[in-house]
């Protein structure tokens, strides 16, 4: 193994070198902190002085209940283990820096690289030789040797895998379960050759609790990507094949249940959409990955169908207030949920934003109800008065307790829309209220 790549792996071991960590959201800044708490020490460099103060003041800027995370940034601030910067000259003595950076897309779906290229560009103009850098944030694949090699080369003059080194070990970390997942999910250390890959390894072992797996820079950005793509695809599935219940008069959740009984399915839940900071956008990065070598057509069109469950639910509503002659722009409607998921208070490419914005292009009325959400956390059956239906877009288990005969009361017109099927169809229908749902056919209620 070259001398750099030894002498790096010696310093890991000895945890006598320096770590850089550029992006202190909500992947950098655990993975800083966890670093820190092993015995590294960590210079965090990020472009927000606001979120650059309260760390170095122990105070953790991250929204949104992340278990333990508080209690570990004002540890390791105590201790010196992790000081927060906005100047790269800091990352002069760090022999192995992490990139932690947004990478989303387009409105054509193209990955926009502005956070990326610069952190690599204000990076190369620092390095040593012998500095290990490896991306962290999720990216099309080919974007380490499209555009984050020759960008390093460039800016510093030195040569990839041999006077620096690159690897891509993409995060897996949701939001709500941070540091739990960075011990507990299995990681791929993509290094540009295999004793790079090795010294990945050597590295995330000090953190990493469960398998690391190396493998060259191509294979980590398409594990990440596909995972993700993978499970996007899948939750189209059970969308189409709920509308098709839906149309037929079927019960999508008990065909669902048969269905799961044969070896090897797994339909997923059918609902009123796909949020969230990667779902929507990891099919994307994927499919510019194949940079159109490949005629794509269920990665594009997965997308399509859950990008078109909020209208979904439009439909349903515009079938509901029909029977009452009332036509949307004349309606009033409350929306139970803002997340994009259960009991979070995400709100990233929220389904709900969606339809807000479709219920108002209508000239609806809309109220936004969600108890995680500031802003919208009024009691959800208050948020009920004057509105002549309500929508379920989150499973919430405030909704799923909800106490039916009071929404009833409440609602001027007795109409549930149940976007995440966690009202009981039965029970809705006994306190006098008319069910829809995605995936519920009306003459299921019929009996
Ligand atoms: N959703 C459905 N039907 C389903 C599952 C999800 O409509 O059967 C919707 C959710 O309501 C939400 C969106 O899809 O709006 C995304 O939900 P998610 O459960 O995939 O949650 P995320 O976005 O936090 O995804 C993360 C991802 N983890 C990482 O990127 C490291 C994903 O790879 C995981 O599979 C997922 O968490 C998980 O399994 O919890």
């Amino acid at each position: 193994m070259q001398y750099y790549l030894k002498h790096l792996k010696e310093r890991i071991k000895e945890k006598q070198i320096k770590v850089g960590v550029i992006g202190l959201g909500y992947v950098g800044l655990p993975v800083a902190c966890m670093l820190a708490d092993v015995g590294f020490q960590v210079v965090g460099v990020d472009i927000l002085p606001d979120r650059i103060k309260k760390i170095n003041k122990g105070i953790n800027p991250i929204e949104g209940k992340e278990p333990g995370l508080a209690d570990l940034i004002s540890r390791v601030v105590d201790m010196g283990g992790l000081v927060a910067t906005s100047n790269y000259e800091d990352l002069q003595s760090a022999g192995l820096v992490l990139i932690d950076v947004e990478t989303p897309i387009d409105e054509n779906h193209i990955p926009k690289y502005q956070a990326l290229r610069s952190a690599c560009h204000s990076l190369a103009e620092v390095i040593q030789d012998g500095t290990l850098i490896i991306v962290e944030s999720t990216i099309a694949p080919g974007t380490m040797a499209r555009v984050v090699r020759p960008l390093i080369e460039s800016v510093s003059g030195k040569e990839s895998g041999k006077e620096f080194f690159l690897g891509a070990c993409p995060e897996r970390v949701m939001p709500g379960k941070l540091l739990r997942n960075l011990h507990s999910m299995s990681r791929v250390c993509g290094g540009e050759s295999p004793e790079v890959a090795e010294v990945m390894v050597t590295f995330y072992r000090n953190i990493v609790k469960t398998d690391l797996d190396p493998a060259d820079l191509i294979t980590a950005e398409l594990t990440k990507t596909a995972e993700n793509a993978y499970r996007d695809v899948n939750i189209a599935f059970a969308n189409e094949l709920a509308l098709i219940c839906q149309s037929v008069g079927a019960d999508f959740l008990k065909v669902r249940e048969l269905v799961n009984k044969s070896p090897g399915r797994n339909v997923l839940f059918a609902g009123a959409g796909v949020g969230g900071h990667c779902i929507p956008k990891d099919p994307w990065l994927l499919a510019h990955g194949s940079q159109g070598t490949v005629d794509l057509k269920l990665i594009p069109a997965a997308r399509a169908v859950n990008d078109s469950m909020p209208k979904q639910i439009f439909l349903l509503l515009e079938r509901a207030l029909e029977k009452f002659d009332i036509p949307i722009r004349e309606s009033q409607v409350a929306i139970w949920g803002y997340a994009y998921l259960e009991e979070s208070d995400d709100v990233r490419n929220s389904p709900s934003q969606l339809l807000y914005e479709i219920l108002k292009s209508s000239k609806a009325d809309v109220i936004l109800q969600d108890p995680y959400v500031p802003g919208y956390q009024e009691d959800e059956l208050d948020s009920l008065e004057n509105c002549d239906a309500v929508i379920v877009m989150v499973a919430h288990q405030v909704y799923r307790r909800v106490d039916l005969n009071e929404v009833k009361n409440r609602l001027k017109k007795p109409i549930i829309i149940d976007g995440r099927r966690v009202i009981d169809p039965k029970e809705a229908v006994e306190a006098g209220l008319q069910y829809y749902a995605i995936g519920f056919g009306s003459n299921q209620l019929i009996k």
